[in-house]
């Protein structure tokens, strides 16, 4: 194994574009690293195409008329990561404690492969030993037989697919809870939250066919040379269409500068290059709303001085009026809107605001894409709120080209939720689900993501299951919580390789080890397949076909199966055992519990492109309170719900080029020229010299919550960066412990990551 950190760390920009032969080198850095044989590379050609598997990364939508090799670099090293050569046996665990791995870094934990046994953890020795898994299912449903239903929470991280994720939140709702917190909690949950009061769907209105009618773009706080690279595919081909790219983000990230097709030969041997983004507004991370309400501005005036002229109105009246309420008192807002204010607090001069808001006028088609850097603010729901006013202005909803277009993180992220993993009551047919399973669901609001985490800590979780995921080091306030965990009565971590969360046992701890969904999966009735649905709503089913990593694995369909089993009383309306044996059948379940969404389900798996489970709000059916769409005053100009101060800054915590959420690949993050080091610290040059700080210089940060809290992070690097002043970067998982839990948006309980208080200690 190649040790990639460095104690002479390299920070120097980078100069080439992304993909190209940068990218083809990382990928043929990382195959060769972890050993995958000639099986694992005859995978990558099955990659995201019909009858092949979904690629276990990013969420991004899987063409009909797939490229040769449809994947990524990104998607390759998820691959690679998954097919790894490398093990973590019960030997692995016979040589090292649990105390000794917590010393461990993320990077390294999983670096030493595939878990290949379940494990116990046992007390005594401090370390896990492997054991059977009858033993294992036993257990765990013994112990949480006579616990309260309410203490116990079933978290998901969202790779697991739509098959497992049914049957777990259904093992949750028949045990007697909906806590049922997913990764979409830290994530997309804003856009749940907001688009469904907006439009009356959590989801994106858009599909692939957008990308080709629509006329310009605006693309808001997403890092999609990083962490979703095929979609710059769909981007480079509108530029050469002339579309314009608007884009909004405080870093200059160059996957939205510019982008060369590794899949393009003659790309790659000329170098050649296109410019992804038209205009790029580096604002103050946070100040979303401001820029949008600068932009609203600018239209509302343009619309009166066409309306005083007899010229063309720039704001759609007909659209508005048929399709929205609460416009006006949206647009007094935008009159009333401060342009000091909006200057101030994004950092833009008032012109910028205004070449972007032109862009938008003359476009007749308009995509809003987005990512993390809207969602996770104090204000994030605001924020989506806030791209669908600026929309809805000129009827951009609902129409070929047009529409949101929030890009999903993980994999089956969005199909999660639609197959009743949510802790919210009004998302799932309990009804339906009742009936179907002759039982009585639980209507109490479930615990999510933060509600756990409060829990956790005030000792009222007695037990979490994880199917998937790492929620430990995902979360905020990570050392109150890593304090906490050993209090709980059970804790049962089901994965793929090991990670901090998996070192913090419980009274009773077990580590379920399972098949990635690039392994082939038999089942009594032969090979199964899985599903996903992607971020523009499509359902794919994906087929793994690589030798497991180890003969004791089980897959994830098969471990909620039988922990179900033996933790329900017996019920004639579910066969687990059945539905382990032939995933078809689940399928049919989940159609017959959702039959508008997955019609014909089984007969359309494998449906070039993936089958749309369809949108209303993309047929201007409003299913929202009003049957209108709905417009929003915000309720404020910046997102992070903090004031600034002398020596307060704004943290933004980012995701590398070289890692997925907490699975660190490697420590080097091409695009933004760190190599070596993940303990960087970036920040404008004159924030460095105005805090007498020299670059290189070690330092901490602090979290300035103002709640008496000591939070803190060592270590980090003072790198000077092209950064909005007033705003730092650092590096996600590493920085969670700055993060309070109770810093998260108002409405949808994202924790607010991308706008962190925070203080340079020296
Ligand atoms: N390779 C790879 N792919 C991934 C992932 C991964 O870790 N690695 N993670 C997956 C998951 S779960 C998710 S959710 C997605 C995450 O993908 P993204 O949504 O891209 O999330 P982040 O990397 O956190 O970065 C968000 C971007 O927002 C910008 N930003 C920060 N604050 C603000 C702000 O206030 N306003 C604006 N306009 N921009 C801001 C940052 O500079 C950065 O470019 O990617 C998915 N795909
Ligand atoms: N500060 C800060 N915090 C954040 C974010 C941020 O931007 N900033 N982003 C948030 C976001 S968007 C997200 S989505 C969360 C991510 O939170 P999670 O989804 O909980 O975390 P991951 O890092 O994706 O989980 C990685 C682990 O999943 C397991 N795994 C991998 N594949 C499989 C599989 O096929 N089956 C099973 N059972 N297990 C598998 C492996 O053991 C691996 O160690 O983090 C959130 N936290
Ligand atoms: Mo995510």
């Amino acid at each position: 194994m190649t040790k990639q950190r460095s104690d002479s760390p390299e920070i120097e920009p980078f100069q080439g574009p992304a993909g190209g032969w940068g990218s083809v080198r990382s990928l043929a850095d990382i195959l060769p690293r972890e050993h995958v044989g000639p099986e694992a590379l005859r995978e990558l050609t099955r990659q995201n195409k019909p009858e092949g598997f979904m690629c276990v990364s990013c969420a991004w939508s899987k063409p009909a008329d797939h490229h040769p090799f449809e994947f990524c670099e990104e998607g390759g090293k998820a691959t690679a990561w998954e097919l790894t050569h490398f093990r973590t046996t019960p030997e692995f665990f016979e040589q090292h404690t649990l105390s000794e791995l917590r010393g461990w870094s993320d990077y390294d934990l999983e670096q030493h492969g595939r878990l290949t046994h379940p494990l116990r953890y046992d007390c005594d020795s401090d370390k896990y030993v492997a054991c059977a898994w009858d033993e294992a299912f036993d257990h765990i449903a013994a112990t949480l037989k006579p616990l309260d239903p309410k203490s116990v929470v079933f978290y998901s991280s969202g790779r697991t697919s739509l098959e497992a994720s049914y049957m777990y939140g259904l093992m949750a709702r028949m045990y007697g809870n909906q806590n049922l917190p997913d990764s979409s909690n830290m994530c997309h949950e804003s856009t749940s939250v907001g688009l469904k009061a907006a439009i009356g769907v959590p989801v994106g209105t858009t599909q692939l066919k957008d990308f080709k009618e629509c006329d310009a773009i605006l693309f808001f706080g997403q890092n999609v040379g990083s962490n979703a690279p095929r979609m710059l595919h769909d981007l480079r081909d509108c530029r050469k269409r002339g579309v314009e790219i608007v884009t909004f983000n405080p870093l200059k990230e160059r996957g939205l500068e510019r982008f060369t097709d590794p899949q393009n030969p003659i790309e790659m041997a000329t170098l050649k290059e296109t410019a992804i983004s038209t205009q790029y507004h580096q604002l103050r991370a946070g100040s979303d709303l401001a820029a949008m309400m600068g932009i609203c501005k600018f239209l509302v005036a343009w619309d009166d001085a066409a309306k005083a002229s007899g010229g063309q109105p720039v704001l759609d009246h007909d659209f508005i009026a048929q399709h929205t309420t609460g416009a006006e008192d949206f647009i007094a807002a935008v009159r009333a809107a401060d342009w000091t204010e909006i200057e101030r607090e994004t950092g833009l001069p008032r012109g910028d605001l205004e070449k972007a808001a032109k862009v938008y006028a003359e476009a007749k088609a308009v995509l809003a894409i987005y990512g993390m850097g809207i969602t996770q603010h104090v204000k994030g729901v605001e924020n989506v709120r806030m791209l669908v006013n600026l929309l809805l202005l000129r009827g951009n909803i609902g129409k070929p080209g047009a529409g949101p277009t929030p890009v999903r993180g993980h994999s089956n992220v969005q199909g999660q939720r639609t197959v009743g993993i949510t802790e919210k009551t009004e998302l799932v047919p309990v009804e339906k689900l009742e009936k179907q399973y002759g039982f009585t669901a639980p209507r109490e609001k479930g615990l999510d993501t933060v509600e756990s985490c409060r829990g956790v800590i005030d000792g009222s979780v007695k037990a979490f299951v994880g199917l998937g995921g790492n929620f430990l080091r995902a979360v905020p306030e990570t050392q109150a919580m890593e304090a906490a965990w050993p209090k709980l009565r059970l804790s049962v971590q089901i994965a793929t390789k090991l990670n901090r969360n998996h070192l913090f046992p419980g009274e009773v701890t077990y580590l379920l080890p399972c098949l990635g969904r690039i392994e082939a999966d038999v089942q009594a009735s032969g090979p199964q397949a899985v599903s996903t649905e992607d971020s523009t709503s499509c359902i794919h089913g994906s087929r793994g076909k690589v030798t497991p990593a180890s003969p004791h694995l089980l897959s994830e369909p098969a471990i909620v199966g039988a922990l179900a089993k033996r933790l329900l009383p017996p019920n004639p309306n579910v066969d687990w055992d059945a539905w382990v044996g032939d995933y078809s059948r689940i399928r049919d379940a989940i159609e017959e519990t959702y039959p508008a969404a997955f019609e014909k389900y089984n007969e359309r798996l494998f449906t070039p492109g993936g089958f749309w489970k369809g949108n209303k709000a993309a047929e201007r059916i409003w299913e929202t309170e009003s049957k209108k769409a709905e417009f929003l005053v915000p309720s404020d100009l910046s997102a992070t719900g903090f004031k600034d101060e002398q020596g307060r800054y704004r943290l933004m915590t980012l995701r590398s080029n070289d890692q997925f959420n907490t699975t660190i690949y490697g420590y080097h993050d091409r695009f933004r020229g760190i190599k070596g080091t993940r303990d960087v610290l970036l920040m404008h040059r004159d924030d460095i010299a105005a805090a007498a700080l020299a670059e290189g210089q070690i330092v901490a940060l602090e979290s300035d919550a103002g709640d008496g809290i000591l939070r803190r992070r060592e270590g980090l690097i003072v790198t000077p960066y092209e950064i909005p002043r007033g705003c730092l970067g650092a590096y996600y998982p590493e920085a969670n412990v700055l993060m309070p839990v109770e810093h998260h948006a108002e409405q949808s309980h994202v924790p607010a990551a991308k706008s962190v208080p925070v203080r340079i200690a020296a």
